[in-house]
């Protein structure tokens, strides 16, 4: 069923306890506001990683009152780092769909491959544009071709192609990216 993803990125649970002690520490109410957990990343405000902060935030502030009670932090931390490839995929089709009517379009796409291509390719060398990048995921991946992606087209569509899966999935190497920040914490 698509699970032969390796986890050897995958954080281990004495990490994602530590991550747990951490929020415990930071925010004693329990409720975790954005700029909290920007500040657990150690991530500056004016920064690109500080909209796929935002963007993680909102995706895992189920009942959308602006906060993060101590369940809705562990569930996301537990989902990106231990999720399976169709949990992860779900949630990471919630990061892309912006205004939430459960379809991608084209302004959704490129907004995530805007804030991907800055964090992931800034050092390494790609010959592609995130508009380039864009119009390549809606040919390989929009199959009835109406423009919009919807959930199951983009779960089929990450299984076909490696390429696609890897922008698909957001794995702009959330695991190292994270715990490389979080080494940065007093
Ligand atoms: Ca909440
Ligand atoms: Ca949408
Ligand atoms: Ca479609």
């Amino acid at each position: 069923m698509g699970q032969e993803e390796s986890h050897t990125e995958e954080m281990d649970l004495a990490q994602i306890q530590d991550l747990c002690i951490i929020f415990m520490k930071e925010c004693p109410s329990g409720a975790l506001h954005l700029h909290e957990l920007k500040k657990i990343f150690g991530v500056p405000s004016s920064s690109e990683e500080s909209l796929y902060v935002e963007t993680i935030f909102r995706s895992f502030d189920t009942n959308q009152d602006n906060t993060l009670d101590f369940l809705e932090y562990v569930a996301a931390l537990h989902l990106i780092f231990r999720g399976n490839l169709e949990d992860r995929l779900k949630w990471s089709f919630k990061m892309y769909d912006k205004d939430g009517n459960g379809k991608l379009d084209r302004q959704e796409v490129k907004r995530i491959i805007r804030i991907i291509y800055k964090i992931k390719f800034q050092t390494s060398s790609v010959n592609m544009s995130p508009s380039e990048i864009c119009d390549r995921i809606f040919e390989l991946v929009d199959q009835n071709n109406d423009g919009q992606i919807t959930l199951s087209e983009f779960m089929e569509g990450a299984q076909k192609d490696e390429w696609v899966m890897n922008l698909l999935k957001l794995d702009v190497n959330a695991t190292s990216w994270v715990t490389q920040n979080s080494v940065k914490l007093p």
